[in-house]
C-alpha cells in the first residue's frame, strides 16, 4: 500500500501566494516574478510530501484563483464577455474572469459542495465550443516530474464539470449544461493523451457531484462519459475520485466502467462505501484509493479504528492506497505553526502536514502490519485518550444543562399573533419601518485601532473609547437620518464568527489556520474544541451604551448557532447537533442578558443555514430539525414584547422556507435586490405568516441606488407582503462598504419609505 494526497493548501506557509497575486493586482509583482513564486510554492509542497513519504504528489490542484475556472480554461469555455481580455494577455484574461474589469463582470461565484471554499460557475450554451488546452496541466506535471517524483494530475471530471455549470446569460433557464457532455468528451480525450505523452502514468477525474442524489439519466451520462474516456489505447490509467459523502448509485456505474481505479471517501457518515463496495462485489482487477484521514476536520485520526477498515478493504480491490477523505485544500496548512495553544491540545490537532503524516503511517502499517508503526499507533492512542477525557471535551455542568432542555426552552411561550400585538404597543413603531442589518463600515481608523490593541501600542481603555465614540457617531447618524430600529453599528467585530469564538470557553483561535475561501480571501475558521459555555456578557456592552444615547430601539445583533458551526472547524467526537446546541444554550444566555438590560429588539443572523444543507435529500430533515431548535432555543426565552429578528443573505431561499418559517423570528430580513424581489413573492405563496424585510438596497455594488429605484423596489415588495408587515432595510451588512456610498444611500432609503408611508390607506 502506498500513501497519496488529492490536494494540498496553496498559500504557501506565509500566504506567499496571496500577497504575490495581490501585489500583481496593483501593479507592484510582475507576471514573470508572479509566476516563479508559484513555481516555488509548488516545489515546496511537492519535495515536502515526497520527504515525509507521499508515493505519488499530486498535480494540477495548484490555482491562481480556482480549479473549477482552471478547468473552464482547460476545455476552452471562456465566456464570449471575457475573449478579449483572454486574447490580449492570458494571465489578466484569466483575473478578467475571476474578478470582472471595470466593463465585464467575472463569472458568479457559489459555493464547492458543502465546504467553505467557493469557485467560478462555468457558463455554458448550446453554441459553447469547447477546445483543449492542457498547457497548465501539462507544465505543472513536468515541474514534478523534474524534480524526480513519481506525479499524478488531478483534474475535475467532466460529469462534475457540466453538473457545476450554469447556462450562460442570454440562454435559456432551462438549458441543461450536461447535454454538452459528448461534446466536453474529446476534450478530455485530449487532455489525457496530453498527459500521457508528458509521461503520466495516473490521472485523478474528480467527481464529488456523484455524491449527490443523481437521475437515471446523469448516472447514463457518467456510464457514456467513463467508457468513452477509457477506451483509447494510449491514455493514462484513470483514477476516479469522489468525495464529502458516500457514492451511492455511482458506485456500481464506476464499479464496471473501464477505469483503473476508483478512489472512495470512508470517513464520517461516508464509511458505508465499505458495504456498498462489498455489495457491488468489491472492484477486482482495479486499485483502490481509500480516503480514510477526514480531509475537513482539523482533528487526529483514530489511526486502529483506520487500519481495521483499510485491512477490510484489502480483500475488496487489487491494490489498496491510502489517502484522505479529499483535497486537503479545505485545512489549514500546519498545525506545528501554533504557538497559543495549549500544547495538551495542540496534540489534538491535525492540519495538512500532520494528515499527511498519518497516510503515510497507515500505508506503512497497511504494508507492514502493525508492528511498523507501533511508536505511532501508542502515541496516538494517548493522544486520543487524552481528548476523550479531558475536562475541556467534557465539561459536567455543560452536560448537565444540555439534556435538561425541554421542547418549552425552545418555544416563546406566546404564539406570534399575541407577540406582534405585544411589539406593537411595546415598540410604537411607525408602518413600513425601517432599520439595517447591524454592521456599518469598517473604517481604517477601526482596523487600526484593533492593530494597535493587538500589537500593545494602546491600551483598553483608549481602544473602547475610539469604539464609543464610532456608535455616537453611527447613533447620531442614523437618528438625522430618520431610522427607526437603530444598530451599535459593530466597530468592534471583525470576523462575525470569530468575535464570538473568542468569548466562549471551548473555542480556540489560530494565529496561522488560514483556509482559502475564495481566489485570494482566506478566513482562520475558529476550532469548536471543546464543551462551550459563556462565561459572561459579549455585547451587552456595547449595545446598551448605543441605548444610552438614544430614545429609538437600538437592536442586539448576535450570530445564530448554526452559523457560528458553519464557519467554524467542527468537533467529530459527538453529533453536530449535540455543539449546535451547546452554542446555543451560550447564546441564550446573552440574549436573555441583553433583554435584562433593556434591549428589545434583538437580532440573531443566520446566514448559513441554508448552506449547510447535506448534499443528500435524505439527511435534510434531521439537519433542519436540529438546526431550526438551535436557533429557537437560542431566542425561546424572552417576553412577549421583545423582537426577535433574523437574517438571510444569498438567494436560493426556495427549498429552505418551511424550515424559515419554523424559526418563528418575528422579522426576518433577507436578501432581495438582485433578484428583484422574488424571496418575498417566495415566501408570501408559501403563506409565511410573520415580518419581513426584503433588502431594498444592494449593498454588494459600491453603486447608491436612486430613491425612485428603492421606491419601486417598496411597491414591489407590497405587492406580496401587506404594509402592517412589511419592514424597510438594505440586503446585508454595510462593513464592506464606505460612508461615502452608505451616507447617501441611507437617506434616499428612508426618504422613501417615507413617501410610500404616505401612500398608505389610512388605518381605521
Ligand atoms: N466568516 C467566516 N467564514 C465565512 C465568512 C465569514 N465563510 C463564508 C463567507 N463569510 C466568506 N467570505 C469572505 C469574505 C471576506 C474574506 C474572507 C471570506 C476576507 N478575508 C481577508 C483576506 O483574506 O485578506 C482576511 C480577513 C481577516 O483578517 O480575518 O476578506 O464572514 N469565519
Ligand atoms: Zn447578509
Amino acid at each position: 500500500a502506498r500513501a497519496t494526497v488529492y490536494g494540498y493548501p496553496r498559500q504557501g506557509p506565509n500566504r506567499e501566494l496571496k500577497k504575490a497575486i495581490e501585489g500583481y493586482w496593483k501593479g507592484r509583482v510582475g507576471a514573470p516574478e508572479l509566476r516563479r513564486t508559484a513555481a516555488e510554492l509548488r516545489a515546496a509542497t511537492w519535495r515536502q510530501l515526497a520527504e515525509v513519504g507521499v508515493h505519488e504528489v499530486p498535480t494540477g490542484d495548484f490555482s491562481y484563483y480556482d480549479h473549477v475556472l482552471d478547468t473552464s480554461v482547460m476545455v476552452g469555455a471562456v465566456p464570449d464577455r471575457h475573449r478579449e481580455a483572454v486574447a490580449a494577455d492570458v494571465l489578466d484574461g484569466y483575473f478578467a474572469m475571476a474578478r470582472g474589469t471595470q466593463d465585464v463582470a467575472p463569472l458568479e461565484m457559489t459555493k464547492w459542495f458543502d465546504t467553505n471554499y467557493h469557485y467560478l460557475v462555468p457558463e455554458l450554451g448550446p453554441d459553447t465550443v469547447f477546445a483543449a488546452d492542457s498547457s497548465q496541466q501539462v507544465g505543472e506535471l513536468k515541474e514534478a516530474l523534474a524534480l524526480g517524483l513519481a506525479a499524478r494530475p488531478v483534474l475535475v471530471g467532466p460529469v462534475t464539470y457540466l453538473l457545476l455549470a450554469k447556462p450562460a446569460p442570454g440562454v435559456a433557464a432551462d438549458f441543461e449544461p450536461l447535454t454538452l457532455l459528448d461534446r466536453l468528451l474529446p476534450v478530455y480525450a485530449r487532455v489525457l493523451a496530453d498527459l500521457r505523452a508528458a509521461g503520466a502514468q495516473w490521472v485523478q477525474l474528480d467527481e464529488p457531484a456523484l455524491v449527490q442524489d443523481r437521475t437515471p439519466a446523469e448516472l447514463n451520462a457518467v456510464a457514456r462519459a467513463y467508457r468513452e474516456l477509457g477506451a483509447p489505447t494510449d491514455r493514462p490509467k484513470l483514477l476516479v475520485a469522489s468525495y464529502f459523502d458516500r457514492l451511492g448509485e455511482a458506485l456500481p456505474v464506476l464499479a464496471k466502467a473501464p477505469v483503473d481505479g476508483l478512489a472512495l471517501d470512508f470517513t464520517g457518515p461516508a464509511a458505508v462505501n465499505l458495504d456498498d463496495l462489498a455489495a457491488v462485489g468489491g472492484l477486482p482487477g482495479k486499485r483502490l484509493v481509500a480516503g480514510v484521514v477526514d480531509g475537513r476536520n482539523v482533528w487526529i485520526n483514530d489511526l486502529e479504528k483506520s487500519l481495521a477498515t483499510l485491512g477490510t478493504l484489502l480483500g475488496l480491490a487489487d491494490r489498496v492506497d491510502v489517502a484522505a477523505s479529499c483535497s486537503l485544500l479545505h485545512v489549514p496548512l500546519d498545525a506545528a505553526a501554533e504557538r497559543g495553544i495549549e500544547p495538551q491540545i495542540a496534540r489534538w490537532l491535525a492540519f495538512a502536514r500532520q494528515k499527511t503524516a498519518e497516510v503515510v503511517t497507515l500505508a506503512r502499517g497497511l504494508s507492514g502490519g502493525t508492528g511498523v508503526i507501533t511508536a505511532e499507533l501508542a502515541a496516538n492512542r494517548a493522544d486520543l485518550a487524552s481528548r476523550a477525557g479531558s475536562a475541556i471535551t467534557r465539561d459536567p455542568a455543560v452536560r448537565a444543562r444540555t439534556a435538561a432542555v425541554t421542547d418549552a426552552d425552545a418555544r416563546r411561550a406566546q404564539p406570534y399573533a399575541e407577540r406582534a400585538a405585544a411589539q406593537r404597543a411595546h415598540l410604537n413603531l411607525p408602518p413600513l419601518p425601517t432599520t439595517t442589518i447591524g454592521s456599518f463600515p469598517q473604517t481604517g481608523e477601526l482596523r487600526t485601532a484593533r492593530a494597535d490593541l493587538r500589537a500593545g501600542r494602546i491600551g483598553t481603555a483608549t481602544y473602547e473609547e475610539r469604539i464609543e465614540a464610532e456608535i455616537r457617531e453611527v447613533v447620531s447618524f442614523q437618528e438625522k437620518t430618520g431610522i427607526d430600529v437603530l444598530v451599535h453599528g459593530e466597530p468592534e467585530r471583525n470576523d462575525m464568527v470569530q468575535y464570538f469564538a473568542e468569548q466562549l470557553t471551548g473555542y480556540l483561535a489560530t494565529q496561522h489556520g488560514w483556509v482559502q475561501s475564495y481566489g485570494t480571501r482566506y478566513v482562520r475558521p475558529p476550532v469548536l474544541a471543546g464543551d462551550i459555555s459563556r462565561p459572561g456578557p459579549m455585547t451587552v456592552r456595547w449595545t446598551t451604551y448605543a441605548q444610552s444615547l438614544t430614545d429609538r430601539p437600538v437592536k442586539g445583533m448576535l450570530t445564530g448557532p448554526v452559523t457560528m458551526l458553519a464557519w467554524s472547524f467542527v468537533r467529530d467526537d459527538q453529533p453536530l447537533a449535540d455543539t449546535a446546541r451547546q452554542v446555543a444554550l451560550a447564546l441564550r444566555d446573552e440574549v436573555n442578558d441583553l433583554e435584562a438590560n433593556g434591549t428589545s429588539v434583538i437580532q440573531v443572523d443566520e446566514p448559513a443555514l441554508r448552506e449547510t444543507l447535506p448534499l443528500r435529500a435524505a439527511g435534510h430533515r434531521a439537519y433542519l430539525a436540529w438546526a431550526t431548535e438551535a436557533f429557537r432555543l437560542t431566542t425561546g426565552g424572552v417576553r412577549p414584547e421583545i423582537q426577535i429578528h433574523t437574517h438571510m443573505c444569498y438567494a436560493e431561499f426556495g427549498e429552505i422556507l418551511d424550515a424559515i418559517d419554523d424559526l418563528d423570528a418575528d422579522v426576518i430580513s433577507l436578501e432581495a435586490a438582485r433578484s428583484h424581489m422574488q424571496v418575498a413573492d417566495e415566501l408570501a405563496a408559501a403563506g409565511y405568516p410573520r415580518e419581513v424585510g426584503p433588502g431594498v438596497y444592494d449593498i454588494h455594488s459600491p453603486r447608491v441606488p436612486p430613491e425612485d429605484e428603492t421606491a419601486r423596489l417598496i411597491t414591489r415588495a407590497l405587492r406580496s407582503v401587506p404594509a402592517e408587515r412589511l419592514w424597510i432595510n438594505p440586503d446585508c451588512g454595510l462593513k464592506t462598504r464606505g460612508w461615502a456610498e452608505v451616507r447617501p444611500a441611507l437617506e434616499r432609503m428612508t426618504a422613501a419609505a417615507r413617501a410610500a408611508r404616505q401612500q398608505l390607506p389610512a388605518a381605521d
